[in-house]
Formats: C-alpha cells, structure tokens, sequence
C-alpha cells in the first residue's frame, strides 16, 4: 500500500465502481493500523453521502444451512433478471485464525463470483467480533458508494453473530433445515425473534415434505412470539437453492418486505437508530483503546495492586485508576 495514496483517484474509482479500489479501501478500513485508519478517514470525507438507495439483507441459520448457496442463486437471479449489482461481505465471530466459510471450500460462489454486477469480499480475518462488525458498518457504506444496490452479510458461526448483522441489516433472514437437532431449539427462539423471514431450507427431494411440515410448525411457533419493531409480521416458507422458481418466489417475498418498511418509514428511522447505536460502539472502543494503552503506560499499576495489604475489589480499584487517568489526561 503506498505511504499516501492520491485520495482523489480512489475516490473516483469508488463512485466509478472499480471494484480494485473498492477492495484496497476495504483492506485500508480492516487496517488497525494508525496511519491507515487516519487515510481512511480522510477518504470518507473526499467519498461523500451515499446517493443511491440501497437494500442490506443478513442471512443467518447454523453452519451448512446452506446460506453461500442462498445468497449464491438469490445474487445471480437478481444481477440477471433485475440487472442490478450485489455486494456479498461476511462476519465471524468465531475464528479469527481461520477466517469464515464464504470462500471455504464447499461453496465458493464461483458462478456469482464471475458476474461482473456482482462483489464478494471474505470475511475480516482478525479482531474481536465487536471490532469486526464496526469495520462491516464502513465496508457497507463503500459498497453503497460503490453503486451496489444490495448488500448481502452473512454470518459464519451461530449464537453470537445475529444480534450484531440485525444492527447492520435492513432484513435479517434465517435459514433453518429440518432435523437439525433439538439442542439448537433454545438459540433458535432468541434468533426466531431477530428474523424477518425464515426460509426452511433444502426443500427439495425426499426433504420437500418434511420442510413443508416445518413451515406450518415455524409459523405458529412465530406467531407466539412478540410484535417486532417495525410492525412486520415475520413470514415463513420453504425454499431450495436448487429451484430456480423458490429464488423468484422468495424474491417476492423480499421485495414485500422491503416495500413495507419504505412505506412506513422504517428503513429510514432504523437506519438512525443503528447509526446512533454505531457511533456509541465507535466511542466506546476509542475510549477503550485510549485507556487500554494509558494502562501499559503505568508501570505501577501491578505495584500498586500488590502493595495494598488486602486485594482491593475491582470495582474499587477499578475506580481509583480511571481517576488517576482522566488526572493524566486533562494535564
Ligand atoms: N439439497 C440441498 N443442498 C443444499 C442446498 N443449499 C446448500 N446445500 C448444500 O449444503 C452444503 C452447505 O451449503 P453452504 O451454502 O456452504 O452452507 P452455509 O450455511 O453457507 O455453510 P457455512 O458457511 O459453512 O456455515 C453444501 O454441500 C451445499 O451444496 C439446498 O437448497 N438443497
Ligand atoms: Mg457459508
């Protein structure tokens, strides 16, 4: 990466929908390095606000659900019956080493990867999920500039990740399949209450009838739950990535639920509320680091700890040196 790009250039290669530039921004925005992190602020500036509108959609469900296929055939049913472009990112809460499966071996994307409307970026390789998710935020809004009309985020790892990509999503669906396992029930209703369309999944062959079976069981179990915020109903139906009319069919069903929440304005005001709810995670995370480095700076701090005659509780002592540092900090 050069010491200081032309910022004008990738700027305008971004607008332009260079998708070299748009993946060089997105390794500047996942750099924790300082000077990258400044670069990338004074790109955001030279990039603007977003002009087109665009459709964020999360596909959650338990590892092997079937989400890459899902978002695979929806992604090339949209670029080539709508024309329009997508944008594939990922969040892994769970391995940072290895990194998601979106580009595992299984499914690739391979034929959506080839299609000119379409971008698949793997998921951050590093960080804690927290951090991750806060670079997701800016990674969407460089697809946004970048023209994409949708932006599919899927999450890799399940029971940690759905909360986060509802925060980052307009849509959250989850894919379940039938007879995965009753130990998976308990999470399933803490996700069940996130989701704005369950597709049961692999609905084809032998499992067609049985998925069927657990369409009717989902929705009434959906029906028990709570209203959602945004006065949707969640739906339920079967689908298989096999089947090219169940893209179509579901597509509809996505397109439904998008018209609703632009009618009623709650893409819009969601869209504040997970701006204000970013902003708070960015501070805290800033004050967080700020502290965390003031901490290393103190040498004493284990002298200080070891030189009481008794362990001081945590939360007392805790108290004592964030006094000591907003000391330094003000000096
Ligand atoms: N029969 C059938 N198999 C499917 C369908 N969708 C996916 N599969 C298969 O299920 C396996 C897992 O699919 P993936 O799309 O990788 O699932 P995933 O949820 O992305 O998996 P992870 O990212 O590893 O959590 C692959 O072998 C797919 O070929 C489907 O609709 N029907
Ligand atoms: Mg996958």
């Amino acid at each position: 990466m050069p010491k200081w790009p032309d910022l004008s250039l990738w700027a305008d290669g971004i607008k332009q929908g260079d998708r070299a530039y748009l993946g060089r921004a997105i390794s500047l925005i996942e750099s924790s390095l300082p000077k990258d992190q400044e670069i990338a602020e004074l790109l955001f500036e030279k990039l603007g606000q977003v002009k087109k509108p665009s459709f964020r959609i999360g596909i959650t469900g338990v590892p092997g659900a079937g989400k890459s296929s899902f978002i695979e055939q929806m992604g090339l049913f949209i670029t080539q019956n709508l024309q329009q472009k997508i944008a594939v990112l990922a969040i892994d809460p769970s391995s940072p080493i290895s990194g998601g499966s979106i580009l595992g071996d299984k499914t690739r994307m391979n034929d959506l990867a080839r299609d000119p409307l379409a971008f698949i970026r793997p998921s951050p390789s590093r960080g804690s999920l927290g951090g991750v998710a806060q670079r997701t935020t800016e990674t969407i809004r460089l697809c946004e500039l970048a023209g994409y009309d949708y932006i599919f985020i899927e999450t890799v790892g399940i029971g940690q990740s759905e909360a986060v990509v509802k925060k980052l999503s307009d849509l959250l669906i989850l894919l379940l399949i039938t007879g995965a396992g009753d130990q998976l029930q308990g999470i399933k209703r803490g996700i069940m209450e996130l989701a704005d369309l369950i597709l049961i999944n692999k609905a084809d062959g032998e499992n067609l009838l049985a998925a069927k079976r657990a369409v009717s069981e989902t929705a009434q179990a959906v029906r028990l739950l709570s209203e959602s915020e945004s006065g949707w109903n969640c739906k339920v139906t079967h689908c298989s990535s096999m089947n090219p009319r169940d893209m179509e069919r579901v597509w509809m069903m996505i397109k439904d639920y998008f018209q609703f929440i632009l009618s009623d304005g709650w893409l819009q005001k969601n869209r504040i509320h997970q701006s204000h709810y970013w902003l708070h995670t960015h501070l805290e995370e800033r004050l967080k680091k700020d502290l965390v480095g003031w901490l290393k700076t103190k040498t004493n701090v284990n002298a200080f700890i070891d030189t009481e005659s008794e362990i001081l509780e945590p939360f007392v002592l805790s108290r004592k040196l964030y006094n000591e540092y907003k000391k330094d900090s003000s000096e």
